[in-house]
């Protein structure tokens, strides 16, 4: 079955239609660039403090649509919140980035409670059915979009315990004990459906699946802890919502994207910054959108750079179902005014 009929572009492209100038959003939309987002953090006096009061997350959510008119608001909040409403310690230290207690164990194991996960992710439901109420009255044809972690990408950073990096412990840990890291895995794979479902439930209209970390596995790891848990996920969301398209963003995965895009009931996948949108073109399926993929970096430099590349990435694109972004989340020292001068190109396309 198809999303339902919408007159919202960014839903439309999803629905298989290429909408021309495309959609636009760009992954961290709503973060530490924006100075609105900076001021409502120090408020909230904390990151996951933010992510769990209603009203200061939805404004979050809300101040990039004000400000540049994306196509789709992305709920503020974080792919380690699942870990986080299973019980796993969890904080953000200034500078940091994430710290979680690394699960080492059968104890680490059994203390994720998959039970405990609508009841602690509540809150961020709320702010799930406040961002849909305030779009539909302030933003028509502005579409919510709801997200989750991959499990391979979530596990890393629930067994490494920190973001960052090559994730050692997390790639020897799937290779020395994979019924561990499996029984890891299969708790997250059943919170995150648990999650992803509620956000549709309170009013996203479609969903993203992030897996930032896909591109670390061999090609039978990435078949195995990857491709396997994507294609159950989205089977299970299918199934439920058939409503409610589905983004899948396995980065770094280099040609096996036409294994993913084949095997994973997705509508749309995103494209990491080094993905040719050409050759992406050409092993998707022609009806499944394509998203993405300027450099964040050309965002930052800004000038011509920025409008060169954006202008390759739409001739590549142009006639097909398409969703501009960038090819990984927008980074803090890029002048809000460039994503300005980008949203001037784009809607002149
Ligand atoms: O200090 C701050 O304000 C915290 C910075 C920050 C923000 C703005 C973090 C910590 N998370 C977020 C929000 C966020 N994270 C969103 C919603 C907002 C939006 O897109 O507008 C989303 C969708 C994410 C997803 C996310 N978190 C991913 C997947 C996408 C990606 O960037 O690859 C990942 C890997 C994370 C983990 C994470 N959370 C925060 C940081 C700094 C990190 C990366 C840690 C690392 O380097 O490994």
């Amino acid at each position: 079955m198809l999303p339902r009929m919408t007159d919202k572009p960014f839903l439309k492209t999803l629905a298989g239609e290429a909408v021309w100038p495309p959609p636009v959003w760009l992954m961290r939309q709503a973060g530490r660039y924006l100075p609105e987002y900076r001021a409502v953090r120090d408020k909230a006096g904390g990151f996951i403090a933010l992510c769990t009061t209603p009203d200061l997350a939805a404004e979050v959510t809300l101040q990039p649509i004000r400000r540049y008119g994306f196509d789709a608001a992305i709920l503020f909040s974080d792919i380690l919140m699942v870990p986080w409403a299973m019980g796993q310690d969890l904080r953000f230290a200034e500078g940091e980035g994430p710290l979680l207690t690394p699960i080492k164990d059968q104890a680490g194991l059994d203390a994720l409670d998959v039970a405990a996960v609508p009841e602690r992710a509540a809150p961020i439901m709320e702010t799930v059915r406040r961002v849909r109420a305030a779009l539909e009255t302030d933003h028509p044809g502005r579409a919510l979009i709801g997200f989750a972690g991959s499990p391979w990408t979530v596990a890393c950073y629930m067994v490494e315990g920190r973001g960052g990096g090559e994730f050692p412990l997390a790639r020897r840990m799937a290779f020395r004990d994979p019924e561990m890291f499996a029984a890891v895995m299969a708790k997250l794979e059943s919170a995150t459906l648990t999650y992803l479902l509620a956000q549709a439930e309170a009013g996203a209209e479609a969903l993203m699946l992030f897996d930032s970390w896909a591109g670390l596995l061999s090609p039978s790891g990435f078949r195995r802890w990857v491709i396997e848990p994507s294609v159950r996920l989205a089977t299970a969301l299918r199934k439920a919502r058939p409503d409610i398209p589905l983004i899948g963003f396995p980065r770094l995965a280099g040609p096996l994207l036409q294994e993913y895009a084949a095997a994973v009931s997705v509508q749309a996948v995103a494209m990491d910054t080094g993905m040719d949108p050409a050759w992406a073109a050409r092993h998707v399926p022609p009806q499944m959108a394509l998203q993405g993929n300027l450099d964040p970096q050309a965002v930052v430099a800004g000038g011509p750079a920025l409008e060169a590349e954006a202008r390759a990435i739409l001739e590549a694109m142009r006639g097909r179902p398409f969703v501009f972004n960038l090819g990984h989340g927008i980074v803090p020292p890029t002048p809000p005014e460039h994503v300005a001068q980008l949203m001037q190109i784009l809607r002149a396309a």
